[in-house]
């Protein structure tokens, strides 16, 4: 599947940590919010993720196959292996993840996606920025859902790092319903959400907020 910045709308990401430990759970919150219309999936298992590898593959074929049907792609975050195996559209890397220049060569197709803290970050990642699709920026408000989690940059802290690239921007870490309208002037291509979407009592009703950003 070919990268088109639209993908980054509304982008859910989400792994067995944030629904309780719930494959089925999660299946379920995949399937309502591919129906209600995000326009990509990440599926992260991580920050006390109890699956074995052969659960998250498992797991990770299951999600693929809701979001083939509703022509979502689906990115695997941090694990490179794991995402070749389910057959990903892309791969999510963190600073600290494998290197996207390894990754590259070996999936010229794969569409990458790398996190990005604040300005700082972009100026000392330029190698990698030249060979990824797009960034994740943030966290932009405080987030309870990232063991580790860095300081937020709030909306300022977006305006300057997306004046200094071209590339398509996701916003993500603590973006709900209630402040996506403080993203509406905001650079960016789309915003990316776990709680927002996982803790929701009307996925359907969510995710159309996230879409219009106050517009
Ligand atoms: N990376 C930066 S913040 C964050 C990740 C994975 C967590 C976002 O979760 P939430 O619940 O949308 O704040
Ligand atoms: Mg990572």
């Amino acid at each position: 599947m070919k990268f088109k910045p639209e993908m980054l709308d509304v982008y859910l990401v989400i792994g067995t940590q944030n629904t309780d430990n719930s494959a089925k759970h999660l299946l379920a919150i995949v399937q309502a919010a591919c129906a209600a219309g995000v326009t990509a999936v990440q599926y992260r298992e991580k920050d006390g993720s109890q699956l074995s590898d052969t659960e998250r593959v498992e797991l990770g074929k299951l999600i693929h196959k809701i979001t083939q049907k509703y022509a979502v792609p689906l990115f695997v975050d941090d694990d490179y292996e794991l995402a070749k195996t389910i057959g990903a559209e892309g791969l999510h890397v963190g600073q600290t993840d494998e290197k996207v220049h390894v990754i590259r060569k070996q999936s010229p197709d794969l569409i990458i996606g790398l996190s990005i803290h604040d300005l700082a970050e972009l100026q000392s990642s330029a190698t990698e920025l030249e060979l990824v699709d797009y960034i994740g920026v943030g966290p932009i408000f405080p987030t309870h859902s990232k063991k580790d989690v860095k300081a937020s940059i709030g909306v300022a802290g977006l305006d300057k790092v997306a004046a200094h690239t071209n590339l398509p921007i996701v916003a993500i870490g603590g973006i709900h319903t209630n402040n996506v309208a403080e993203l509406k002037n905001a650079p960016i291509d789309g915003v990316s959400v776990i709680s927002a979407i996982t803790k929701s009592d009307d996925i359907d009703q969510t995710v159309q907020i996230l879409k219009a950003r106050g517009n």
